[in-house]
């Protein structure tokens, strides 16, 4: 609400209660026929079709960093700005990748569970051990703002930091001692590895059967960008298989995940619900950022974040 009050005040403001009753892309395209504005969220596809039969559209913010959703060349087109929420998410979504690196190294997860089933019957030596994450390394592929701030919590933890990116960052190189390295020697050095790319066509299945078995048999694979990054199937046997030990996913290929998903009945996947920017306080900032650049924009201004050249 409190988000919303500034557009309600002038704008006629349509919402959905996307967790109750998901929006279907029918409903979107019917909608934005009529709109001036959209504000979106990664479930709502924003293609060239919807893009075309909505002739009052001005403006798309998109609530997220990410925009993999909205088809930006065919809005910039059509002269719609996209926005995004870049830089108020970045600690926040740090911070979830952290708990799930760390979850999945010490078997949180598994561990709840087996207490929580009854199965914690005697205490043994061997029972839920996992893997130290102090002093292990940690790969990040893309190293932009979120795995910067990933780096930098994973230095508290005396871990050495290995970094995949498309340019070099010779300010993090010298001020923390990350180290650049090619993706092939990334994977195959790296006790955790966590991704953080976009996704775009390049970016695509980039974490493939051969990338996987140039992992360690005892190395983590974190997820907090987007599942298409990673080939799903190719995870999966990898996990079974025990070319490596485990995966921590905030994101998947289809979300919300179905429930038959094969990921799901390992013990060694740890999952969320796509929750990375997840704190209270962190969604307002990025709803108030939506906001003010939908504003913005119907108010013939700048918006402060815009993703369309
Ligand atoms: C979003 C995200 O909250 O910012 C992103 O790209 O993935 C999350 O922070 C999520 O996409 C909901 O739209």
């Amino acid at each position: 609400d409190e988000a919303v009050a500034p557009l309600k005040e002038k704008y006629e403001v349509k919402m959905w209660p996307h967790e109750e009753v998901p929006m279907t892309y029918e409903e979107l395209v019917k909608e934005a026929a009529e709109a001036d504005a959209l504000w979106t969220m990664l479930s709502d596809q924003v293609d060239r079709n919807l893009i075309t039969n909505a002739p009052k559209l001005k403006v798309i913010s998109n609530l997220a960093v990410g925009y993999n959703n909205i088809d930006v060349q065919a809005a910039a087109e059509r002269g719609i700005v996209v926005t995004n929420t870049p830089g108020v998410l970045t600690e926040t979504t740090a911070d979830l990748a952290f708990s799930l690196l760390l979850a999945s190294a010490r078997r949180i997860t598994e561990a709840e569970r087996e207490l929580r089933e009854g199965k914690w019957k005697a205490w043994s030596a061997m029972q839920l051990t996992g893997m130290d994450v102090y002093g292990a390394t940690l790969g990040i592929v893309g190293m932009g703002r979120i795995g910067e701030a990933v780096a930098r919590r994973a230095k508290g933890f005396g871990m050495d930091v290995y970094y995949h990116n498309r340019t070099r960052k010779p300010e993090a190189e010298e001020m923390h001692g990350f180290v650049y390295s090619d993706l092939d020697d990334l994977l195959s050095n790296s006790d955790f590895v966590v991704l953080l790319t976009p996704l775009t066509e390049e970016t695509k299945n980039m974490i493939g059967a051969r990338e996987l078995s140039l992992m360690k048999e005892t190395a983590v694979l974190i997820n907090v960008a987007r599942g298409g990054i990673v080939d799903e199937q190719a995870l999966y046997e990898a996990l079974v298989h025990k070319k490596i030990w485990a995966a921590g996913l905030d994101v998947f290929e289809q979300e919300p995940v179905p429930l038959d998903h094969p990921l799901l009945t390992l013990p060694n996947v740890t999952v969320l619900p796509h929750i990375g920017s997840a704190s209270i306080r962190t969604r307002l900032k990025m709803m108030s950022m939506n906001a003010a650049d939908i504003k913005a924009v119907l108010e013939g201004g700048q918006p402060e974040n815009t993703v369309t050249p």
